[in-house]
């Protein structure tokens, strides 16, 4: 190659570095991706082969530097030159009252601060020399911590080269390294799956993955990552508060959180923190609390320190999301498809808000995992909405009382055999509809929301109507009247007050429920039929793909494989579910039939309204949206299937990457998550118009 060709291709080497790296910081930094991933993952092949042809081409800012180097002894140790502070907690208002008084004898009334959310990781800081990355260390002490710089440098958006034409001479950069929770749950789903070990928490996860004397270990961790102070900077005129200053670290391409707020006065401290506590659920990290600074610096300066942290910080504390409390027993409960799940009877603790007296153990081998014992002083998790956890036992407290959790060989509600296929977690009985316990939880599924909808039909009326033998299968809902639905007794669940009959009133509403049902949408009554693993979704790529139920109950498996998002265990579910004789007269039994003049005579109808409009451009594909409310020309189930059928992806929660929240009447709290992050809201008469645009 002629020294012509090699600047040629080293200038195409830098072009592409300088592209992919600008890529990065749109996607991690501004949250507004460029470019598909796709197309990244291309312009980085091609930088990987001009890497691998010229041996000469490693400029240290290149992407592929992000990978992992050397495998170290041990961690050097590091002296910060300024020391990384650790802050007051308060945990109340009257503590936060406290501290808004002491700053404004020193600031004035009505103090600006800048509130940030509290970050639950681990603290580091990263030196950036002349721009480029130099040196990242963890806290430590604060004084003395360890050189984790290889590790950090795989942590994706944490740029190895600041973004501008002028960049610091020196600069210091302290924040979070964090693992998200969508990340931790994937990496624990796959330990789980790998017979691997899982991280208890994101913090002790953004923790084992950075203390890894193998960098190219941290580089497969999904880690990330938050600027939120200036340690020390020199040779660049950073703004003269902390706010403006973040904003400053943004523009050189550092992630700065995004809920981080000018505030002012105790009032506005108390209401962000109100706001993040309610936006805690719906975000993708971890947090513990508020950090609140006094803006400006030149009052930071003033109010200095007292002997170990600053007097013009603090962070308010939220309730804690790990507790610890007893483990009194363990119940194992059946579900409709004969599951067995062991559960965890706690000693009632308060934790992430809420009082837990109960935590999924989710199988055998989690037992066997966390070596739990009945007696056991365990950890107890509620992060977010997500269903409480045991994270761990711990064992300093075991006393020798503890006793042995066996896990039963016959189902604890019929007597059947439990059985556990080779390979899988879940262990299953085997007594099918003849277990009182999976009879029970099919037809609860059958008349919940998604499915049939009856509405009124709550878990305990179902449980009495089984008990006083007036139904044995879903189909027998339909033999149901008014009078025999009337004289039902129901147990209020307390063994002082007598069982009550239901009543007139309620058994007509409920009548009128299960008439209504017998015109279904075909997508609704697959789902309900309870059929393994399909859900709403499989349901409704089953019901469009079909047309009619008669197609999909002659399916074969072969058939049904050529369904997109159909596998060889779903097609293999519903073959079987078809095969079963049983489940044939359930269906003879409801299915409105020229044959069959006793049949319940439910109708289904093939998707409605979707056909009426133009979904195969899949116009709002890469949209997100999510329902709130209740709205007057379709239910909830009837506008998801139209946004699906656009293309548009329906979310339960309210998140940064929400297009538009839909808003009926009622709205529940996610109208407030909404406007707290910003996310545009769209009452029903604007949506309707937006589907019209469609027709
Ligand atoms: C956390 N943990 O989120 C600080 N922090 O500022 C925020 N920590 C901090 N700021 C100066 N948001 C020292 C520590």
């Amino acid at each position: 190659m002629t020294a012509l060709e090699h600047e040629k291709e080293y200038k195409e080497y830098r072009q592409l570095i300088d592209k992919l790296n600008d890529y990065a910081v749109a996607y991690y930094v501004h949250d507004a991706p460029k470019v598909p991933d796709a197309e990244y993952d291309r312009l980085y092949r091609d930088l990987e082969f001009l890497e691998s042809k010229h041996a000469d081409f490693r400029d240290d800012d290149s992407p592929t530097r992000k990978i992992g180097g050397a495998v170290l002894d041990s961690f050097k140790t590091v002296t910060h030159q300024v020391p990384l502070m650790s802050m007051a907690d308060i945990f109340d208002n009257k503590e936060l009252l406290d501290f808004d008084r002491r700053m404004s004898e020193i600031a004035g009334p009505n103090v600006e601060y800048c509130a940030e959310p509290k970050l639950d990781g681990l603290a580091v800081s990263i030196i950036y020399i002349d721009g480029k990355f130099s040196r990242a260390a963890t806290r430590g002490d604060g004084k003395v911590g360890e050189d984790v710089t290889d590790n950090v440098k795989t942590i994706k958006g944490i740029p190895l080269i600041l973004q501008g034409n002028h960049l610091p001479q020196y600069l210091d950069v302290r924040g979070e390294v964090i693992m998200p929770r969508d990340g931790f749950r994937r990496w624990n789903e796959n330990a789980l799956k790998n017979g691997g070990k899982p991280f208890a928490n994101p913090r002790n996860a953004a923790a084992g993955s950075l203390r890894q004397l193998d960098s190219k270990i941290t580089a497969k961790r999904p880690l990330s990552f938050f600027a939120y102070y200036i340690g020390e900077s020199r040779g660049y005129d950073f703004p003269e508060d902390q706010y403006h200053c973040l904003l400053e670290l943004k523009k050189l391409g550092l992630p700065v959180n995004a809920n981080i707020r000018c505030v002012n006065g105790f009032a506005g401290l108390a209401s962000f923190y109100n706001d993040i506590l309610a936006i805690r659920p719906n975000l993708n990290y971890d947090i513990d609390g508020v950090v609140l600074k006094v803006n400006s610096l030149a009052l930071q300066n003033t109010l200095g320190f007292t002997a170990k942290v600053p007097r013009w910080a603090i962070a308010y504390k939220f309730p804690p999301e790990e507790m610890m409390t007893r483990l009194l027993d363990v119940d194992f409960q059946v579900g409709r498809t004969g599951a067995i799940t062991p559960v965890a009877r706690l000693e009632p603790v308060y934790v992430g808000g809420a009082t837990v007296s109960n935590a999924t153990l989710h199988n055998e081998d989690e037992i066997k995992r966390l070596d739990l014992k009945i007696g056991d002083t365990v950890i107890v998790r509620r992060a977010g909405d997500v269903i409480p956890q045991i994270s761990g036992v711990v064992l300093e407290k075991r006393d020798g009382t503890e006793k042995d959790i066996f896990f039963p060989a016959y189902c604890p509600e019929c007597g059947s055999l439990i059985e556990r296929v080779e390979g899988e977690s879940i262990a299953r009985c085997t007594g099918g509809l003849f277990c009182g316990a999976q009879l029970r939880e099919s037809i609860i599924h059958f008349v919940s929301r998604d499915a049939m909808d009856l509405e009124g039909f709550g878990e305990k009326i179902v449980e009495a109507l089984i008990s006083q033998q007036k139904i044995y299968s879903v189909a027998d809902i339909y033999t149901l009247d008014v009078d025999s639905l009337a004289s039902t007794l129901i147990d209020n669940g307390n063994a002082e007050r007598k069982p009550r009959l239901l009543g007139k009133t309620v058994a007509k509403k409920l009548f009128n429920a299960i008439e209504k049902s017998k015109t279904i949408a075909m997508d609704r009554f697959i789902y309900a039929l309870g059929i393994r693993e399909v859900g709403v979704t499989t349901a409704r790529t089953l019901a469009s793909h079909f047309k009619s139920f008669d197609f999909l109950q002659k399916a074969s498996y072969e058939e049904l494989l050529q369904i997109p998002d159909v596998g060889p265990v779903v097609a293999k579910h519903i073959v079987d579910f078809f095969l079963e004789k049983h489940n044939l007269e359930i269906l003879e039994r409801l299915l409105k039939n020229d044959e069959f003049l006793f049949s319940a005579g439910i109708e289904l109808i093939p998707l409605p309204q979707v056909s009426e409009l133009n979904v195969s451009l899949q116009p709002l594909l890469g949209n997100t949206y999510v329902l709130t409310g209740t709205l007057e020309s379709m239910d909830r189930n009837s506008a998801k299937k139209i946004l699906l059928d656009l293309g548009a992806k329906v979310s339960g929660s309210v998140s940064k990457k929400t297009t538009a929240v839909i808003c009926g009447s009622e709205p529940g709290s996610k109208l407030t998550t909404a406007q707290t992050l910003g996310i545009r809201v769209i009452l029903e008469d604007e949506f309707l118009e937006l589907l019209k645009k469609y027709k």
